[in-house]
């Protein structure tokens, strides 16, 4: 139980693990940024782990780093909340569904195991959110999840906009806006698709972009506390290697 102490949420987006770009960048291991937000994660002493979006480039990845990144995300051994996005989505031949990811027990992709929610007894938490199920356009906030635990946070893959026009074209796919971003009620909502690192929204509920673990060079860390408050931080992750661009 976590009774009297904080909650520890690290909470990062676009890892676009991959063969190619990715893998070029990091010495030819494309997990590379992945390996450095898990190791940021137990450093933390963190109790969740939030990939919001892009975890893989595309859904053409061999097998043998995708049997590494489950491997990493058991090696953890505390509960990964994936988005799929809109590199990744979650369709009939996602990668989701190998046995290499599938039966990661700590592994809780939404719109996969669990259709939109994972819930979490021992933290008196639950993660929500809608993932993209196909390579179209979609509002990740078309319907909102009303809180169901003490703790409510919301994850969406999407392009902010303070009052998304959905209109007029040509327009970015996958809008998110403030009233949407309030009408979630969550008490953290952990955003992807942007690269860098920044608050959203109208202030009404903490919504934040991650930034990518490449580009932001951080993770966002939000803290529960006891009180019912909540503190947003970014932390340095480690990039000992030279980063080759
Ligand atoms: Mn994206």
């Amino acid at each position: 139980m976590t009774e009297g102490r904080d909650i520890i949420i690290v909470h990062t987006s676009d890892v676009h693990v991959d063969n190619d770009y990715t893998a070029r960048a990091h010495g030819g291991d494309g997990a590379t940024p992945l390996v450095r937000v898990l190791d940021a994660a137990r450093d933390l002493n963190a109790d969740m782990v939030l990939l919001c979006g892009d975890t893989f480039d595309c859904h053409k990845i061999p097998k043998f780093l995708v049997e590494r990144v489950g491997q990493l995300i058991r090696e953890a051994a505390i509960p990964v909340v994936l988005l799929p996005g809109n590199h990744d989505p979650a369709v009939e031949d996602a990668l989701w569904l190998t046995p290499a990811l599938a039966e990661v027990e700590n592994l809780h992709v939404l719109g996969v195991r669990h259709e939109e929610a994972a819930h979490f007894t021992d933290l008196d938490l639950e993660v929500w959110g809608r993932a993209h199920r196909d390579y179209a356009d979609m509002i990740p906030f078309e319907t909102i999840r009303p809180r169901r635990a003490r703790w409510h946070v919301a994850m969406a893959h999407g392009h902010y906009v303070p009052v998304p026009d959905r209109v007029t074209r040509p327009r970015a796919s996958w809008l998110i806006g403030d009233e949407e971003i309030k009408a979630t009620g969550a008490d953290y909502l952990a955003l992807g698709h942007w690269n860098r690192a920044v608050q959203v929204g109208c202030g009404a509920v903490p919504a934040f972009y991650s930034g990518s673990p490449d580009y932001a060079r951080t993770v966002n860390v939000v803290r529960l506390r006891a009180s019912g408050a909540v503190a947003v931080d970014r932390h340095d992750l480690h990039w000992p290697e030279p980063r080759e661009h």
